[in-house]
């Protein structure tokens, strides 16, 4: 039962996975077995990060790489089939957050969070699916958020692209199922993390409503993905396509704490 999890012989791309959730969910591939691959666009913080996932016996190599840039994507895959084989999975978990009132939000700072949250998923898959596809197997999981089914003030564009990377998730899902590529979709909760690290300075608001709308009553940790995403990455869910799972302690099954 236990080996439907076992990820050994396979190679993983982690977009954006020098730190924070990325770099828990490519270290939880890794202890599956799975040979990491991660891409960030500080060269300074891919050379860190790759210092410590072998430093924590990982077999690990990073790239400098913007998912928007289509060529940088293409030759990222070419080296990796090049030096370690076609990839059998990817984690699309790249992205950014821009937290602006949208009156007061430009079209560029708009087509940014856009263009690598939503556009930089569809241009990796797309860089990757030939692979799989001659493999005859593939896994992509792609990194949504409570923004996929909710809104929030401020926060338009960003919503706007994880809404739209849910249904990514889905088209994808039904467009290569017959190539026995599974697509789905990991919906994070509120998690600590540099990206939600102004939420969470002392005393912030948005701290305690966080913790109220969350039954766990507690912010997530990037450690609480690690058995998600291996699944997804992992044998034990390839009947499971154009799913998005929550892992979010609750918060999209909660109403709110009632009054007392
Ligand atoms: P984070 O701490 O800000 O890390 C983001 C990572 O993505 C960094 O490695 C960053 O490195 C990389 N990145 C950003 N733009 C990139 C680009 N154009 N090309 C390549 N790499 C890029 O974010 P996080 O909190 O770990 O979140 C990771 C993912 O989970 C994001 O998709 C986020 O939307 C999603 N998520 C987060 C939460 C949360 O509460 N934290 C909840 C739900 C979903 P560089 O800047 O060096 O490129
Ligand atoms: C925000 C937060 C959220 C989380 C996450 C929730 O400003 O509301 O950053 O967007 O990052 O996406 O699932």
């Amino acid at each position: 039962m236990l080996q439907q999890f076992s990820l050994e012989g396979k190679i993983a791309l982690v977009t954006g996975g020098t730190y924070g959730i990325g770099m828990a969910m490519a270290k939880a591939l890794g202890k599956a077995g799975a040979t990491i691959i991660f891409n960030a666009r500080s060269k300074d913080k891919v050379e860190e990060a790759e210092k410590e996932y072998r430093a924590e016996g990982f077999n690990a190599y990073g790239y400098q790489c913007d998912v928007t840039k289509e060529s940088e994507v293409q030759a990222l895959v070419a080296d990796v089939a090049s030096k370690h084989g076609d990839i059998d999975i990817l984690v699309n978990n790249a992205g950014i957050i821009k937290r602006i009132p949208v009156l007061e939000m430009s079209v560029e700072e708009f087509e940014q969070v856009i263009d690598i949250d939503l556009v930089g998923p569809f241009i990796v898959s797309k860089a990757v699916a030939p692979g799989m596809i001659k493999k005859g197997a593939g896994k992509i999981i792609n990194i949504c958020s409570m923004m996929s089914e909710l809104g929030r003030e401020t926060v338009s564009a960003y919503a706007a692209a994880k809404g739209g990377l849910k249904m990514l998730t889905k088209n994808l899902a039904c467009e290569w199922a017959e190539h026995n590529i599974q697509v789905n979709g990991i919906g994070p909760g509120y998690i600590a993390t540099p990206q939600t690290a102004p939420l969470r300075t002392e005393g912030h608001p948005f701290n305690n409503f966080i913790i109220s709308k969350t039954p766990a009553a507690r912010w997530g940790n990037p450690e609480d993905l690690e058995g998600p995403v291996v699944f997804l990455a992992s044998k034990a869910s390839d009947f499971v396509n154009g799913h998005i799972l929550y892992v979010d302690g609750g918060i999209l099954a909660y109403i709110g704490k009632q009054p007392k």
